[in-house]
Parts: C-alpha cells; sequence; structure tokens
C-alpha cells in the first residue's frame, strides 16, 4: 500500500488548536532568545532510518508472535516505511540486515525507495546465525572464531554485504557480533579479541573511500560469560586501529544496568569516533522497547550531549541514526511511530537547553542552576514544535491518529492477509 499525500487530510480538525499552542510556545520561547525557526528546521532535518526487521512483530526467545498484515518481501517493508515516512516526515531511511533482505532486483527497489523518498543508510552483516548451505557453523564465533575458515567465511560475509550496500547507495556497514563465550576458560580473551581486530582490519581493506565501518558493541547475549566486543572502549580501540573510517556505534540497550550512556556518547564525540546510534529503551537489558517508554530523562540527557556535540565537535562526522526496537504486542508501524515522535520529542527539549547560560553556571560552579537549566528545557512541552516541523512538510499532525483514522493496518490485511511472516528476528 502506498500512501497519497491526499490522504493526509486528516489534519482538518486539529490545525486551529495546533496554530493556537504553537503561537503561544514560539512567543514564550522567543521571549527566551530562542531561534524557534532554526529548531523547526532542525526537527524536519532529522531523519532516522528503519531497520528492516522492525516492521514485523518480533519475538522473543521463546516464541514468536504474528501480526496480520506483516510485509512478507522488502518491497513490502519498504512501503511500510513509506507510510511512516509520509504521516512523519521524519523515517526517511532504511537499514538492511542482509541476507534477512537481499533486493532480488536492485533497480526495482531503488526506484521504489526512491519514490518514497527512503535512502538506504548503514547495511547489516550477520554473522550470529547460520545460514542454510553454509559450509561454516558460527556456533563458536565468526570473527574471531579460533578456525581460520570460519573467519574467512565470517570477513567474505561482511564484504558481500558491502558489496550489496553499494549498490544501493548505502555508505556505511554495522558490525555486531555475538561472539563470545558462556563458560569461564571456554575462550581465550586475547586469542578472541586479535582475531577480531585482524578480520576487521580486513574487511576495513575492503571499505570504499566514501563509506563507515561501524562496530557496534554489548556487553552479554547471546554468550552469558564473555562478549568479544564487550564495551565502548573495546569498540573504540578497534575502531581506531582499523582506520579513520572506523567508528564506534552506541545501541542504547547495549549497556550494562545505570551505565553513564551520555557521558560515552560525549567521549566518543570528543574523540570523532561516534559514528551511528541504535535508538530503543530497556529496563533490564537489550529490551529493545519503544523509545523512551522506560527511561526518557536518560534519553533527554544523552540527546543533551549529543546536540552539544553536533554543534560543538566538527571532528565527529554526522551520525547515522536509527531505530533498534521490535517486539511482539503492539502494532509494530504504531510502535515506531511512537518511537519517532518520543526521539523529535527529545531532541527538541535538548536543542532548547541554553548552552552559553550552562557553560556559565558550570563556570560559577552554581550546581543548581546547571540543574535547573536542563530541567527546564525537559519540562517545556514541545510537541507543538515538532508537529510544526512535521506540518511544514505535509506530514500528520499527530501521526498515530491519522495511521487509525486512515485505517492502514485493516488495508495492509486486506492486501497482505492475515497469516503473514517477515523475516528477521
Ligand atoms: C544486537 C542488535 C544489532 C543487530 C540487531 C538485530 O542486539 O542490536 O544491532 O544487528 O540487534
Ligand atoms: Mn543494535
Ligand atoms: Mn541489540
Amino acid at each position: 500500500m502506498i500512501l497519497n499525500p491526499d490522504q493526509l487530510n486528516t489534519n482538518k480538525d486539529d490545525i486551529s488548536i495546533h496554530k493556537d499552542q504553537f503561537d503561544n510556545l514560539a512567543s514564550s520561547l522567543s521571549r527566551q532568545n530562542i531561534q524557534v525557526d532554526q529548531i523547526v528546521n532542525k526537527l524536519a532535518n532529522f531523519q532516522i532510518a528503519i531497520p528492516s526487521w522492525a516492521l514485523g512483530a518480533g519475538g522473543t526467545r521463546f516464541g514468536r508472535f504474528s501480526y496480520h498484515g506483516e510485509p512478507s518481501s522488502l518491497e513490502q517493508k519498504l512501503e511500510d516505511i513509506g507510510v511512516i515516512h509520509s504521516l512523519t516526515k521524519s523515517a526517511g531511511a532504511v537499514s538492511l540486515h542482509i541476507p534477512w533482505d537481499i533486493p532480488k532486483d536492485y533497480n526495482a527497489i531503488k526506484e521504489l525507495a526512491n519514490s518514497l523518498d527512503i535512502k538506504f543508510d548503514a547495511v547489516n552483516s550477520n554473522t550470529f546465525q547460520d545460514q542454510p548451505n553454509a559450509k561454516e557453523s558460527y556456533k563458536f564465533g565468526s570473527l574471531s572464531n579460533t578456525s581460520q575458515a570460519v573467519r574467512d567465511q565470517a570477513i567474505a560475509h561482511n564484504k558481500e554485504v558491502i558489496n550489496i550496500g553499494e549498490k544501493l547507495g548505502s555508505k556505511s556497514i554495522t558490525v555486531w557480533l555475538a561472539d563470545g563465550s558462556s563458560f569461564p576458560g571456554q575462550s581465550n580473551f586475547q586469542t578472541a579479541l586479535s582475531h577480531t581486530q585482524n578480520s576487521l582490519k580486513d574487511i576495513y581493506k575492503s571499505l570504499p573511500n566514501d563509506w563507515k565501518l561501524f562496530i557496534e558493541y554489548k556487553p552479554y547475549e547471546p554468550y552469558f560469560y564473555s562478549t568479544v566486543i564487550q564495551d565502548w572502549g573495546t569498540s573504540f580501540m578497534l575502531a581506531n586501529e582499523c582506520g579513520e573510517k572506523a567508528f564506534t556505534l552506541v545501541d542504547l540497550g547495549h549497556h550494562l544496568p545505570n551505565t553513564n550512556i551520555e557521558q560515552i556518547v560525549s567521549t566518543l564525540m570528543l574523540k570523532g569516533k561516534l559514528g551511528g546510534f541504535h535508538f530503543n529503551d530497556s529496563k533490564y537489558g537489550d529490551d529493545d522497547i519503544t523509545v523512551g517508554s522506560i527511561k526518557p530523562y536518560a534519553l533527554f540527557l544523552i540527546f543533551n550531549e549529543l546536540v552539544y556535540g553536533m554543534e560543538n565537535n566538527p571532528q565527529n562526522p554526522e551520525l547515522s541514526w536509527m531505530i533498534d526496537a521490535s517486539h511482539n504486542l503492539k502494532d509494530p508501524l504504531e510502535d515506531l511511530i511512537q518511537s519517532l515522535e518520543t526521539i523529535q520529542i527529545t531532541y527538541a527539549k535538548a536543542l532548547l537547553v541554553d548552552q552559553t547560560k550552562l557553560k556559565q553556571a558550570q563556570e560559577n560552579h552554581d550546581v543548581s542552576l546547571c540543574q535547573e537549566i536542563l530541567q527546564n528545557a525537559y519540562l517545556t512541552d514541545v510537541r507543538p514544535l515538532v508537529k510544526q516541523a512535521r506540518l511544514q512538510q505535509q506530514g500528520a499532525l499527530d501521526p498515530l491518529k491519522a495511521y487509525r483514522l486512515l485505517s492502514i493496518r485493516e488495508q495492509l490485511i486486506k492486501e497482505r492477509g492475515k497469516n503473514t511472516v517477515a523475516t528477521g528476528l
């Protein structure tokens, strides 16, 4: 189903109340010397990639429950992203996981993406599952495996993913390794790390000049005693040894409880080594639930550092933003709309932080004022700014409401049927 912009006149009922709310907020912010237009433009330009694996209902390791009308091909996944993008105007990119979503007809896929205003963001390799007919098994690791044959297969796969991405116009590859061990003594830490470093260097050699390599870390899962790339420090070290086109990727769910993620973000940006970002939220581990559903203030503090870095760290490249969330209870499209909304809201709040005042308060060691400045931004209801950014681009004032009013899921079920299964996790 391809959404026609005419179908978007769901804004009619809400436009006058929005205008009032926007004018009120804009005049109060202008009195604080905040450039409202600039913030609205930044919000309009902020695009977040949707991963191809988040469009079907995700599972748990105990079961997978299908959601009616799920996309069963890459084309249908792109159409779903097209729907979210027409409503939110903030999902103008897709991130493919290979081999879950290998295009069959590259030109047709590129044309479809283009017609939906969707770009190809980072491509993701997968050496955490064995593929049918694969010669070697990743049961005991991939890039870190003690067997040269397994490492070679995993390296070749990553090079193939780069080739696929090149044909689509992607400019980066994300490597996440499940490699690790579940029992003490199972693996030699130094050997595993050295193999991983050498394998990454080999992949890096095949990286086109205008590409980036993102190295994702995660402390545990699927293995429960050790993970080879367990934390940002390990990723940073590996990226440094690879070279200037290699960067660390931060996934919000990949930290032990209470880790100060905003400080990690800040350090990486200072060093020019933060390349990509995966949004989600969690209460316990890598829960991959809707962005901002559990710790919205923590997300704000992280965004505050991201905004600071984007404004003060020209040494850091533009970031690749992606939502890495999927689960099995909500309509996946509604869930993504909610995540996108929270990301935009939180970005807007971070843009309100008065950096000059904050710096002054920090220099005066006025701790209470520092906290007040952050709280003041966080407690401002910025939804009219986010709506205004969407309105400017002919998006929906309230994307979730529009999604329901337009009966999109019902139409998808009519088109695709009830018993559909998407590829992915
Ligand atoms: C690993 C991860 C990584 C994978 C995705 C499916 O937990 O965050 O980014 O590619 O999930
Ligand atoms: Mn991730
Ligand atoms: Mn994850």
